[in-house]
């Protein structure tokens, strides 16, 4: 089985990758700085991984990190638009920059394919649904130029070098380990924590918002899928589940879930908001194979 390395492979999404690649039987390295992951998403499988502490700027640990590895699943990065706003420069430094020195480890290491994840982001607020890879793209926040400079830069690489290269469009990531703790993270993990505390949650705007929610169980299958895909090769692809939930439904959703009633307060819209997501997954399906297999209620279910 291959050697397979996970840049942020303490996070959310990476620690379900690395869950998954040693299922099938990987050997498995994980890059982390462990700046946003955390080493209890590892616990589990400590024994059975290794680990290389160490940041996307350090070529020395790229250099390590790459050394021998088949596959690369890159999903380090700094991943707070607000944070992209406030401090530009070292989004860019880390997901730009870090991007770019990891494609040259890679490269120069003889990694056969790396899958990049890139954000529904990178579409920006054109209200055209659903949203398909070859829409005019609309970055409005330094993150999701740094998203499509990650995208764009691993293209570059299939195009110039032997290495393979695929960028995943995820949209609204949801599931177990999702950190609630931060305004900024995702709705689903602040409805489920605060659904299990029996706490009020907070509506930004009035509810009718809504989002492509994708278990990220399903973000996993894509990701591996993409990475042995001989179609997938030099393409982006948006995951997500290809369905439209509103958080007034969401809402609905948890108190079927719980069986009790989730007190809301409505707070005004946070400013940049976009009203509407939904992607189209036909080229995901076409080019991977890729059909979601969790429903919101089995991924909320479970996420609670
Ligand atoms: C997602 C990504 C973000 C970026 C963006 C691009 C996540 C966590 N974030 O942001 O990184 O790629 O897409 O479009 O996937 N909300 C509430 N109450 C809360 C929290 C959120 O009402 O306590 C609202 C929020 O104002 C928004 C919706 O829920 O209307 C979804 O918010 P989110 O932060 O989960 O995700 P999003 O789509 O803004």
């Amino acid at each position: 089985m291959p050697t397979s390395l996970v840049t942020g492979g303490a996070g959310f999404i990476g620690s379900h990758l690395v869950e998954r690649l040693l299922q099938r039987g990987d050997h498995v390295r994980v890059l982390d700085n462990f700046s946003t992951g955390h080493a209890a998403n590892l616990a589990p499988w400590r024994a059975n991984i290794e680990v290389i502490e160490g940041d996307l700027r350090d070529a020395a640990a790229l250099a390590r990190a790459t050394a021998g590895v088949d596959l690369v699943f890159h999903q380090a990065a700094l991943p707070l638009v607000q944070q992209s706003v406030d401090d530009p420069a070292t989004t860019n430094a880390v997901n730009v920059d870090g991007t770019l020195q990891l494609l040259l480890a890679a490269r120069d290491a003889g990694v056969r394919r790396v899958v990049v994840a890139s954000s529904a982001a990178v579409y920006g607020d054109d209200p055209q649904l659903p949203k398909h890879e070859r829409m005019p793209i609309q970055p409005l926040s330094p993150y999701a130029v740094s998203k499509l400079a990650t995208e764009q830069y691993a293209l570059v690489f299939a195009q110039l070098y032997a290495l393979e290269a695929v960028a995943l469009r995820y949209f609204n990531v949801f599931g177990p380990r999702q950190d609630p703790r931060s305004p900024y993270s995702g709705v689903i993990a602040r409805f489920c924590a605060a659904a299990r505390a029996g706490a009020e949650v907070t509506i930004f705007g009035d509810g009718s918002q809504s989002r492509d929610f994708v278990a990220v169980a399903d973000v996993v299958s894509a990701n591996l899928l993409a990475a042995l895909a001989p179609a997938a090769n030099g393409q982006v692809i948006n995951i997500a589940r290809g369905e439209q939930t509103s958080l007034l439904e969401l809402i609905r959703l948890l108190e079927e879930l719980t069986g009790r009633s989730l007190p809301v307060r409505f707070a005004p819209a946070r400013s940049g908001d976009i009203l509407h997501s939904l992607a189209a997954i036909d080229r995901a399906q076409a080019l991977l194979g890729f059909r979601p297999q969790v429903s919101l209620r089995e991924g909320l279910h479970l996420t609670l």
